[in-house]
């Protein structure tokens, strides 16, 4: 079986959208698209790249949110990067048969009608690592 994997977005940790997206619209990207991801407890802040790819700003809704604890021990900054794949149910077997560590057992609905799952900072050196299966109708690859 041969996969496919893309750069899909870096996730930067922001204590707010409004305070975080002043860079990146200086920069002259945006505007700024925002969608609320309830499963991850975020706000979410995207500015397009070009070449299909993104940055993310997280914004944490509660206190109980992943996004909130990490501000609270490390302050923002990048938190994530997330790498499309092509199918998100076979990488992740691919990577459990390998003893990988995955945060979750079932992918998990994340922005944009994508199919999410992380990988575990202790399993990839230390970078927490998203892999996105994008919405079919949405699969836009660019460079393949
Ligand atoms: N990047 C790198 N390392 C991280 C990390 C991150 N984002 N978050 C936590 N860690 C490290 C910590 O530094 C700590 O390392 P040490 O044991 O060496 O100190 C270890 O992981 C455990 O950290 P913790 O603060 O106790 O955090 P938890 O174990 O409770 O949770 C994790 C860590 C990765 C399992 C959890 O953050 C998680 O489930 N993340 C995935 C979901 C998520 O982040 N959602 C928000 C984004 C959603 C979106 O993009 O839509």
């Amino acid at each position: 079986m041969s996969f496919k994997f893309e750069l899909d977005h870096i996730g930067v940790a922001v204590e707010s959208l409004e305070k975080g997206k002043a860079f990146y619209e200086a920069l002259g990207l945006g505007p700024m698209t925002t969608e609320k991801v309830e499963s991850e407890k975020v706000t979410v802040g995207f500015f397009e790249l070009g070449n299909n790819s993104r940055i993310e700003l997280l914004e944490p809704t509660g206190a109980d949110s992943a996004v909130a604890k990490y501000l609270q021990k490390r302050g923002p900054g990048i938190h994530h990067i997330c790498i499309k794949v092509s199918d998100i149910v076979a990488t992740m077997g691919a990577l459990k048969a390998m003893g990988v560590q995955l945060v979750s057992d079932e992918p998990r609905p994340g922005a944009h009608g994508k199919l999410i799952c992380f990988v575990h900072p202790k399993s990839t050196g230390g970078l927490l690592i998203e892999l996105s299966q994008p919405a079919p109708e949405k699969a836009d690859w660019s460079s393949m």
